[in-house]
């Protein structure tokens, strides 16, 4: 039996139970124990006998793990790292099975479901979502976020998940929301190693969540090594709890903090039962540093710990790996014999060996249907093409067979028969291309959580106006729309530097703190990396947050946490997990180095999974605003930093007019050519238009408005057909967003077909823009720049005509 009942462990309250009923629980979690490392033990064989690619898995880190799920209630979240089986099996998070499907990646949603085959072992996750993407109840599963593998990266959104606890105690307003929390009493869990307490985002994590008093239970698996890494080069004084000191709480807020050693059962389930009723209770975040821990495998599959370790080191490793000392302990107590244990480790092995045996069958069953079929339509066309049959025999031959193997033989085989055409060829080209949406789905579907919620399916509302619509700044049209939504949606929720008492540093939520709240609407510290993991974390649990970076170029101190988190959830746990974060930011042009860049060809590279909107004005933004928060997609919009205080008319539907994601708008037209560009450069290049105009060039404008997704109309193409040139602008570095643009048109949309002149991108310099309207002007595209490179361009075509400036 390799379901999660068989799995599970049960709290220890010591007073309530009978000493029988205790010993069943302790021999039920050393059996458990012991099945895990049977796993681990397994597990690495199965990688060095070339069954599975990879392999990291958590032995040496049991017994806390087990102490650990006894204090998990259902409702409540996990945020941990790679080192979590036993706690996954002990929380039912993840059968044994499901464990050796993803060591297989086994790319099936019911094998293992943590993923379906996509990430590689010991990265858990539970499923949040329906098939059908609605949400499930919540406060019924044992939850875990999904596991990334960058070290110390599953801090941020932990911030989140235990913030989301103080917004549903806090705000009454979301009762309403009860599958998602019962009173904001839910826990959220994290897990870290003892090496990765080094990286930045774990000393911001502590941070934020003592500043914000929210129930995060952080344990720190501490092994003495990162790799081969030991505590002296990783940890000041070697002792994470000790230099953390300063956090414990006294008269004022603070943490909790606890020590106890991963080999000592009964002081591990005091400790956990303890800190985690002060977490849960009072929203005290807690540290447990766990040590004395052992890695009896090492590291990973890829390497040999003896390299690194000592023989005393390896000695006491030995001795005090975990599990040992607690069939010790439990043999000294008289809790079990040596008979009794012997006996219960046999079964735990063939149980643990029956699952693996299970877990591979079925993966390679599911291929094989494939391979007999391949097999069979290649056989068809041997007769036709020489040399096939020494490709179907090693087909036929390799009892294993994945699916590259087979789908390269087939490709193989048709290069083959090139020149062939028949019957047999025709079939196999059929079956081949079938099979390409089967393995679509199967390893490159979900970027998006594409479910009916989509914001590509929110319907488009045009802006309206009346005689009485008023001219407003930029600014107010923003604040208007916020208002909108936040009267009109209790889930919606938004923070960052600033934003909470003065509405943010352009004043877009002014006034807004007072009216909503400032559980809804709050200031942070500076933090970009938790303020991110703090919207990822509430959205995982229900919540609608926009969470703002102050600046475009500080979007890069939060990128790692939305490239690695954010913008891969959808992905990585194949439509398991949704968390629809709006990122605000502003940029493209303001002062100096650092407020006034525009590194958009970073954004939409690193952010693929996310929507990317370049609004050209407020009164857009305020419509993708719109949209985005009736969708449930990550977002980020990238608003003018120079338009807070230009003029727009608002619009009487203010909250409810919609700007759709990737339609693209032709804001002039004009028969010559084509500019494309987006942002704050978009008015210079209207300005620009009107001059051009006068030297007889028709310029045809378009702004896609979104970067990701880009112009799925295809309106650039269309205008290029009219026009065929192109000049594209923004204010990224040279090969940036431009190039990314270019790609677009050219590749994707074939505009090539069109062009009767070279395209040409106009962009910033290649560094950053110096202070001062001089450094602006001759680093940033100007006026003068947008009109020679379009001048230059129909010069190229009509030199006649158009006579050389400089000359
Ligand atoms: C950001 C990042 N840097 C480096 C790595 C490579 N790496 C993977 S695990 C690891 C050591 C982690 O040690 P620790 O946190 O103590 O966890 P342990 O494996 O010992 O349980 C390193 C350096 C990574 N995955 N992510
Ligand atoms: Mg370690």
């Amino acid at each position: 039996m390799t379901n999660n009942d068989s799995l599970n462990t049960n709290s220890i309250a010591s007073s309530e139970i009978s000493f029988e009923d205790f010993k069943n629980i302790v021999i039920a979690d050393y059996k458990l124990a012991y099945e895990s490392r049977q796993a681990s033990l397994l597990g690495r064989k199965e990688v060095l006998t070339g069954k599975a690619k990879f392999g990291i898995f958590g032995d040496g880190k049991e017994i806390p793990q087990i102490a650990m799920a006894k204090a998990f209630k259902k409702g409540d979240w996990r945020s941990g790292y790679y080192r979590d089986q036993t706690f996954a099996f002990a929380t039912g998070m993840i059968t044994i099975k499901e464990f050796f499907a993803q060591l297989y990646a086994h790319p099936s949603i019911d094998a293992e479901p943590a993923s379906g085959g996509r990430q590689m072992n010991g990265h858990f996750a539970t499923r949040t979502l329906n098939e059908d993407g609605s949400w499930k109840n919540l406060t019924e599963i044992k939850n875990s976020s999904a596991d990334i593998s960058p070290t110390g990266g599953q801090m941020a959104r932990l911030v989140g998940l235990a913030y989301a606890s103080k917004m549903f105690r806090e705000n009454k307003d979301l009762a309403f929301l009860n599958q998602f929390s019962v009173n904001g009493n839910e826990v959220a869990f994290g897990t870290i190693g003892n090496a990765s307490t080094s990286e930045g985002v774990f000393f911001e994590a502590i941070n934020a969540a003592g500043v914000l008093q929210v129930p995060m239970a952080v344990s720190v698996w501490d092994d003495g090594y990162g790799i081969s890494v030991p505590a002296a080069f990783q940890t000041t004084k070697e002792d994470i709890s000790e230099i953390l000191k300063g956090f414990q709480r006294g008269e004022l807020a603070g943490y909790e903090i606890f020590k106890v050693k991963g080999w000592d059962y009964a002081a591990l389930c005091e400790v956990y039962e303890k800190a985690i009723k002060v977490c849960r209770e009072q929203h005290v975040p807690v540290l447990i540093h766990v040590t004395e821990l052992t890695q009896p495998q090492g590291h990973s599959t890829s390497g040999s710990h003896e390299r690194y370790k000592s023989k005393e080191r390896l000695e006491w490793e030995a001795e005090y790996d975990c599990i040992a000392q607690m069939r010790k302990w439990m043999i000294e107590t008289a809790l079990s014999t040596e008979q009794e244990l012997d006996e219960l480790e046999e079964i735990a092995r063939k149980f643990v060996k029956e699952a693996q045996k299970e877990a591979w069958n079925d993966f390679i069953n599911d291929i094989a249907a494939e391979k007999n079929k391949a097999i069979a339509l290649l056989q068809n066309l041997g007769n036709e093409v020489s040399g096939l049959d020494v490709l179907i025999n090693s087909l036929v031959k390799s009892a294993d067979a994945q699916r590259k193997e087979i789908y390269s033989a087939i490709r193989k085989a048709l290069r083959m028969a090139v020149q062939v055409s028949s019957p047999a060829k025709n079939d196999l080209i059929n079956w081949y291309q079938q099979q390409e949406n089967a393995n679509h789905t199967r390893y490159n579907a979900k970027l998006f959580s594409e479910t009916s919620e989509s914001p590509l399916l929110v319907p488009t509302i045009a802006a309206q106006y009346d005689d009485a619509s008023k001219m407003v700044d930029g600014r107010e049209v923003l604040n208007a729309c916020f208002d909108a939504n936040f009267n009109r949606d209790p889930r919606i929720v938004a923070f960052g530097e600033d934003l909470g008492n003065i509405g943010d540093v352009n004043q877009g939520f002014a006034g807004l703190q007072e009216k909503y709240g400032d559980i809804r609407i709050s200031d942070t510290g500076i933090r970009e990396m938790t303020i991110a993991g703090q919207g990822i974390g509430l959205a995982m649990r229900g919540l609608k947050p926009i969470a703002e970076i102050q600046y475009l170029d500080y979007l890069l101190f939060a990128i790692n946490i939305l490239s690695d988190d954010l913008a891969t959830l959808a992905y990585r746990t194949n439509g398991g997990q949704k968390a629809p974060l709006i990122i605000r930011t502003r940029g493209h042009r303001l002062e100096g180095v650092w407020h006034s860049g525009s590194p958009m060809g970073m954004v939409v590279n690193t952010l693929r999974g996310m929507h990317v909107c370049v609004p050209r004005n407020m009164t857009q933004a305020a419509g993708m605003y719109n949209t985005l928060l009736r969708g449930d997609e990550p977002a980020i919009v990238v608003e003018c930093l120079n338009g807070y205080r230009l003029k727009e008319k608002l619009p009487v539907n203010i909250g409810e007019f919609t700007v759709p994601l990737g339609k693209a708008e032709i804001i002039r037209e004009g028969s010559d050519i084509t500019v494309v560009a987006y942002g704050s450069t978009l008015r210079m290049v209207e300005e620009t238009a009107n001059e051009l105009a006068e030297y007889g060039i028709s310029v045809e404008i378009v702004d896609p408005q979104t970067l990701l997704p880009f112009d799925t109309d295809m309106i650039c193409a269309k205008s290029l057909s009219k026009t065929n040139k192109l000049l594209v602008v923004d204010e990224d570095v040279p090969g940036g967003a431009s190039a990314f643009i270019l790609q677009q048109i050219l590749e994707v949309q074939k505009g090539y077909y069109s062009l009767d002149a070279q395209p040409e991108t106009l962009t910033a310099k290649a560094h950053r823009p110096p202070y001062g309207s001089d450094g602006d002007y001759f680093t940033k595209p100007s006026h003068d720049d947008i009109f020679e490179a379009v001048y230059k361009i129909m010069q190229s075509s009509n030199p006649a005509k158009f006579k050389d400036i400089y000359r």
